[in-house]
């Protein structure tokens, strides 16, 4: 099995600079080593460069900060995506803000849709990410990419000549979320998103809700792509992010997340992003993204005799 990494250092689609560290952080906390220790063939095809920004085609969005320069960022990492996606390798997209998301999962939906499985997204996030430029409160494009994977007006122009390949409002599970404006709140419960809130997480527990999750992408004969922000987890475990919310997941939530999405063999795709370096102390959110990373991808406590992906 290989593993593509791919890194996207942008940072402009959050309100505090340093996501374009992100990439560098994850090498150097040993991204790449750990997966190759676990069998993985891992291609790096390094950092994405700065694409010379396309002109703006007529005027932009209101409340859509930098705009054209994240527009052309997309598209040129949504083709990426899909060539990654269609190679057969597992992409890593190694962020960079949360923005980047509208890239890498309209790429990789794309692949899945000419395979005829649908792809369904798991948001791992303190926020929603569903605003669009009539609900956002920032005009910051992170807090968007969910809700422009949805097919949410407001966007339309934003991925130009580039196929776009809406997974829809049903295929996306939001979890962990602590932080939601009200205009984003309102649209979320309008268009019935699987959430799972901190409040559904302190009385159910993750494992429930997770394979809950899985069961729902099983049952459609789908894949699953992980978005995982890593403000998802609790900012004692994770300091270096940008907007940090009190409250997050714990380190081992989140690992029983990981082995309980191995074990499902599901997922095909992953985003790690709002890596900020320059706010970390160090290192030690790198390093706990890349463990997570490792759980994601097979590393295990002990060699269970019960296989834990049994029927439930
Ligand atoms: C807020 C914060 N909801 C916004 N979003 C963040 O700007 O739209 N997303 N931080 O990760
Ligand atoms: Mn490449
Ligand atoms: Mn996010
Ligand atoms: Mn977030």
């Amino acid at each position: 099995p290989r593993i593509a990494l791919l890194g996207v250092p942008l940072e402009i689609g959050a309100s505090q600079a340093g996501t374009l560290m992100g990439p560098a952080a994850l090498r150097t906390a040993g991204i790449g080593r750990i997966l190759d220790q676990l069998g993985f063939v891992v291609e790096d095809h390094g950092d994405m460069l700065t694409p010379a920004i396309a002109p703006a085609e007529g005027p932009p969005p209101a409340n859509a900060k930098y705009y054209d320069v994240i527009k052309t960022w997309i598209r040129a990492l949504s083709e990426h995506s899909y060539l990654l996606a269609q190679s057969g390798a597992v992409p890593i997209f190694m962020g960079g803000d949360h923005s980047l998301s509208m890239g890498s999962v309209n790429g990789v939906a794309r692949h899945w849709q000419e395979q005829g499985r649908p792809l369904f997204v798991l948001w791992l996030d303190a926020h929603a990410d569903y605003n669009t430029p009539q609900t956002t409160e920032t005009g910051n494009m992170h807090g968007m990419s969910a809700a422009f994977l949805c097919g949410e007006d407001g966007l339309e122009g934003l991925l130009g000549d580039v196929p776009r390949a809406s997974i829809g409002p049903e295929r996306l599970d939001l979890f962990g979320i602590r932080s939601i404006d009200p205009l984003e709140r309102k649209l979320v419960f309008d268009r019935r998103v699987a959430i799972a809130d901190m409040r559904a997480i302190d009385e159910f527990g993750v494992a429930v809700l997770i394979r809950r999750v899985i069961e729902r992408v099983r049952a459609s004969n789908g894949v699953l792509h992980l978005s995982f922000d890593v403000d998802f987890l609790d900012p004692a475990v994770a300091p270096g992010v940008g907007t940090t919310v009190p409250g997050g997941a714990t380190y081992r939530e989140a690992h029983l997340i990981m082995e309980l999405l191995h074990d499902s063999g599901l997922v095909r795709s992953v985003d790690v992003v709002e890596l900020n370096p320059f706010l970390d102390e160090r290192g030690r959110t790198a390093r706990v993204a890349v463990e997570l990373i490792s759980s994601l991808f097979g590393l295990q406590i002990t060699d269970r005799r019960t296989p834990s992906n049994a029927v439930f």
